[in-house]
């Protein structure tokens, strides 16, 4: 009788223990550390999709990031997000992402992300989206994008849900509005 409860507890315990586990992910190149790429779900039809981490450069000359590959997007940029004249606008980072020697730089909502573009198959939550970096010093390092839910009730989410081609950033999260303009 007891064996009918067990099993699913343990099997419980051991998703709870996975997923864990699995957001709290990171990869390394030379002095290169990548704290938790994860992207947004995408919703259905939707072309682009961004992604975010952290970046950290624990070597003494500074990196940068020069190019972003994956399987699922023809293409992939790294992107800065910032407010033109009230409008919210977003361009490439031409000559790539620097890093400095000894900092960390944060891609998050409403500032540095990674664009992938032209997705065929939109992120789904729960998928793990294989990606390639590469540093102009610490070279290539593979990483996996980590994909949760496309947003809660209270949208707190970030842009990549949203149609990216209209730049119709609502979501404002992380972005300094306190700056005159
Ligand atoms: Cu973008």
């Amino acid at each position: 009788m007891m064996k009918k409860f067990i099993i699913p507890i343990a099997s419980l315990l051991f998703a709870g223990l996975f997923a864990t586990f699995s957001t709290a992910h990171g990869f390394k190149a030379g002095d290169i550390e990548i704290g938790h790429p994860h992207a947004r779900a995408m919703v259905p039809g939707a072309k682009v999709g961004g992604g975010y981490m952290n970046i950290t450069n624990n070597g003494s000359t500074d990196d940068r990031l020069v190019s972003v590959s994956s399987d699922r997007a023809a293409s992939a940029e790294v992107h800065l997000m910032s407010v033109d004249g009230g409008v919210m606008t977003m361009r490439p980072v031409s000559g790539g992402l620097v890093v400095p020697a000894g900092k960390t730089v944060e891609l998050k909502p409403g500032g540095y992300h990674i664009m992938f573009m032209s997705v065929t198959q939109p992120f789904k939550a729960g998928e793990m989206i294989k990606a390639t970096l590469t540093f102009e010093k610490a070279g290539a390092v593979d990483v996996e994008f980590s994909v949760g839910n496309a947003g809660g009730p209270s949208g707190g989410g970030d842009h990549s849900t949203m149609d990216h081609k209209n730049m119709d950033h609502t979501d404002m999260g992380g972005m300094d509005m306190s700056k005159p303009q």
